[in-house]
This record gives structure tokens, sequence and C-alpha cells, in this order.
């Protein structure tokens, strides 16, 4: 009596809770019909639309899975739900998402003191103010340790002076999580507040990928930054890791909601194309390219459903978030270059989506750890030996 749905082959809907399911369709008719239609001049005038931050509040789509502070309190399955249909639209949307909850609200609410929750987190989750998060430095990215920027002790806080590279959102946030090296040279968390003097973001021109979404630096120059503006429990390179945790995870299902896209239209297209007398999609390698797809696809749903279960149980490792991230936007970009392949000349137009999403994934497969950064991390975890550096 069971039918196989090609498009849910492991049946993924029916694991989800209902509130898991009511956060998808929120987030699903929002993309699909607020986010759609503006992507493409979006992405052709290199813009992001600011709003977009207070309509993904208005839906209790930022910080969701915070409890109190004005935050909706749901699953990892549920924030990964929301990534994977924002990123079906476009990976630079998830981005903008996936920085205010897990870069910016994540840290303030798990390193904060009572004081910076209350400041910050009702008007990060309304979207009122948007948030940026700065470790990586011009010539610190895969080796944050490395980081130049300081942060001298000073009478009442800290004198912090630096620059940090490829920041999500720099140029409009109202504030900054910037990672520094203590006196000590300790890795410190601290909130920049826009005013600040000495502070300044300017944006990246000229990206090829992410066109819709805003990057920046983060210039400073001996920013006084007071102690109450310190995250008192965060210490280490573990810090900023904790956060990548959060947005790794969350990109893990974005990166299968672009391929989704990708695939659902390569396979519309390929029906509806005829070439040699017959639908493209009634040739032998395009229904392997499809089954590929729908392979790939299927099992990284599901794989971070189960990593998304056991962060909600409290059973999870770091690792098997590694090991999501790398293989999810590996594979959604191998897709996104089959699909684009798929659609012929017409793949390389803006208005069929797909190379938007390719070019996209090669910037998703690069941040939050590389693709091969993530192969060390796993790598040393199966062998015992890092082979990051000599
Ligand atoms: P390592 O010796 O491995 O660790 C140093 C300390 O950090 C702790 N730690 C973690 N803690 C929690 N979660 C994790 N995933 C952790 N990984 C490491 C570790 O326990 C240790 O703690 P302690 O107390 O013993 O000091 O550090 P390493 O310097 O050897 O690091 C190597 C490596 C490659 C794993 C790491 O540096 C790395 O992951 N590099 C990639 C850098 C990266 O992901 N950057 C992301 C920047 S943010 C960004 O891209 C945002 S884009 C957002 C968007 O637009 O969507
Ligand atoms: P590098 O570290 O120089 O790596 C270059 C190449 O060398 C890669 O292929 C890498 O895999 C390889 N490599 C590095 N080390 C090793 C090794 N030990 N062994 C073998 N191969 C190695 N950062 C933030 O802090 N906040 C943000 O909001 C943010 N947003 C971003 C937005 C965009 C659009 C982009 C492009 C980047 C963003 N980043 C952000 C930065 C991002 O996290 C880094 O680009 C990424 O971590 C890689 O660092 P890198 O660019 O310095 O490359």
């Amino acid at each position: 009596n069971f039918t196989y749905r090609w498009d849910d082959p492991f049946l993924l809907e029916e694991q989800l809770t209902d509130e898991e399911k009511m956060v998808y369709e929120t987030a699903r008719n929002y993309a699909q019909e607020k986010l759609l239609p503006r992507v493409l001049t979006a992405t052709r005038e290199e813009r992001f639309d600011r709003e977009i931050m207070t309509e993904l509040g208005e839906l209790g789509l930022l910080g969701a899975t915070i409890d109190g502070y004005g935050c909706a309190g749901v699953s990892h399955v549920a924030y990964g739900l929301v990534a994977r249909a924002v990123e079906a639209v476009d990976s630079g949307y998830r981005s903008a998402m996936s920085v205010q909850s897990s870069l910016v609200m994540h840290p303030i609410h798990a390193y904060g003191s009572e004081e910076q929750r209350e400041k910050f987190l009702p008007k990060l989750a309304t979207g009122e103010w948007v948030g940026c998060f700065g470790l990586t430095e011009p010539d610190a990215g895969s080796d944050p340790g490395g980081m130049k920027t300081r942060a001298k002790s000073v009478d009442g806080g800290y004198s912090l002076s630096g620059a940090k590279m490829w920041i999500t959102n720099s140029p409009i946030a109202d504030i900054a999580v910037v990672w520094a090296k203590d006196d000590d040279g300790v890795i410190r968390g601290f909130i920049l507040e826009r005013g600040m003097e000495g502070f300044s973001t300017p944006k990246i021109e000229g990206k090829m990928s992410l066109r819709a979404s805003i990057t920046g630096e983060i210039v400073m120059d001996e920013v006084f930054v007071p102690e109450e503006n310190r995250l008192p429990n965060a210490k280490g390179l573990g810090g900023p890791f904790g956060c990548l945790n959060k947005a790794r995870f969350g990109i893990a299902w974005g990166a299968m909601g672009a391929a989704e896209d990708c695939w659902h239209r390569a396979r519309t297209y390929t029906l509806d194309r005829k070439q040699f007398g017959r639908p493209l999609a009634a040739t032998q390698l395009v229904q392997l390219k499809l089954a590929n797809m729908q392979t790939e696809i299927a099992l990284g749903l599901n794989a971070a459903l189960t990593v998304g279960r056991n962060i909600d149980n409290g059973t999870w490792a770091p690792e098997m978030v590694s090991l999501i991230k790398r293989n999810n936007c590996g594979k959604a970009l191998d897709i996104a270059r089959n699909a684009r392949d798929m659609h012929g000349g017409n793949g390389i137009a803006d208005e069929f989506h797909v190379i938007r999403h390719l070019v996209n994934l090669e910037t998703v497969n690069t941040y939050e750890g590389t693709h091969d950064v993530h192969a060390l991390i796993l790598g040393r975890a199966i062998t015992g030996i890092q082979a990051f550096s000599s």
C-alpha cells in the first residue's frame, strides 16, 4: 500500500514534530513568496535588502533555538529546516540568518552576562539590530589561532586594534562579536557597538559569489570597549568554535536546500526540454544524474536530521558537525554543477537560478571551515594525529 515518494524517499517529513513542520512551512512560504522575487535584482546589483532581517524577526526565525529573550525556543532540527528553506532561495540570505542566530545571538546567550543578554538579544531577535561575527583576518583564515587582533587592558576595559576580513553583514551591523587576544595571548570575545570611536566596517566589493549578502571588513583602531562588553564566559578558541558548531550545523541543512532547488529545477527543465525528438529526461544519462542528485540529497538530509536529534538530546560531538558540513556542501556543489550542465546554455542565465546556486556554494564550501579543513578535523579524530601544522 505504500507509495514511494521520489521527492522524499526516506520520509523525512514524517520524522518531524508538528512544531518543526510548522516552522519549516513558515520559512518556506516566506522564502518562496518574499525572498525569491527579489533575489535576481539583489544579485545583479550586489545588494542586501536590510528589511529582510526585520521580516525574519517578525516570523520568529532569528535566534530560534534560544529560550526566552523574545526568541522562539524551537529545536535544532527546526533551525536546520529554516536554513534549508531559506537557502533553497539563496545561500546569502541563509548566511544573514545564520550569522545573526548562531554567531551573534548564540555567543551572547551562551557566554554573555545576564545584562548583555537582556540588552542585546531582544533587539537582535526582532531584527531591529543586525550583528556580525569577526574571527577571520587577512592573515588568519583556516588558522584563527594565528589572529593578530589585540585587546589591550586599559582603565575600565580594553583597547582593541586589528582587522577582520570577509565578515558577513559587517557594513550594516549595529554590533559585532569580535574575537581578540588579551595581554596574556588568550582569545576573548567582545561586543563592539556601532559608533564606538575607531570602529569601521568597509564593504568588500566585486564578489562573484553570495552577491545578495553583504560582506565587509572590521577595522579597529584603538577602539575602547568597556569591561561590560566583554563576554565573561568565553576563553580560548573554544569560544568562537562553540558558535561555529551551531552555524556549521545549519549550513549542512542549508546546502541541501540549495541542492534540492537545483535538483527540482533540473528535473522540470529536462522534462520540458526536447532534443532529438524526446524530452531530455527520457535519456539514460539525465536519469542517472537525477538519481545521483536524489541519492545525495536524501542521504545528506537524513544525516543532518540525525545530527540535529543528537544535538537536541545532548549526545553529539563537533566531528559529527564537520562530517555533515563537509559532505553536504561538497555534494551540493556537485549537484549544482550538474544542474547547470543539464540546463545547457540557459544554465548560465541567472533567471534559471542554478548558476547562482553554483557560485554561491563555492563560498559555502569554503567558509566555516573549508572542505579540506573538515577532512583534517575528521582525519585527526580517526588517527589521533593532527595534520594541520608540522
Ligand atoms: P585546536 O587545537 O583543535 O582547538 C583549540 C581549542 O578549541 C577547542 N575546539 C573546539 N571547541 C568546540 N567546538 C569545536 N568544534 C572545537 N574545535 C576546537 C579545542 O578543544 C581547544 O580547546 P582548549 O580549551 O584545549 O584550548 O585548534 P587548532 O588551532 O589546531 O584548530 C584547527 C582547526 C582547523 C580545527 C580550526 O582552526 C578550524 O576549524 N579552522 C577553520 C576556521 C573557521 O571555520 N573559520 C570560520 C570563520 S566564521 C565564518 O566563516 C562565518 S561565515 C558565516 C555565514 O556567512 O554563514
Ligand atoms: P585559507 O585558510 O588561506 O585556505 C586556502 C586554501 O588552503 C583552502 O583550500 C584550504 O582548505 C587550504 N588549507 C588551509 N590550511 C590547510 C592545511 N593545514 N592543510 C591543507 N590545506 C589547507 N569569517 C568570519 O570570521 N566571519 C564571517 O562572517 C565570514 N563570512 C564570510 C563570508 C564570505 C563571503 C567568505 C568568502 C568568507 C567568510 N568568512 C567569514 C571567512 C571564511 O571563514 C574563511 O574564508 C575560511 O575560513 C577560509 O579561510 P581563508 O579564506 O583565509 O583561506
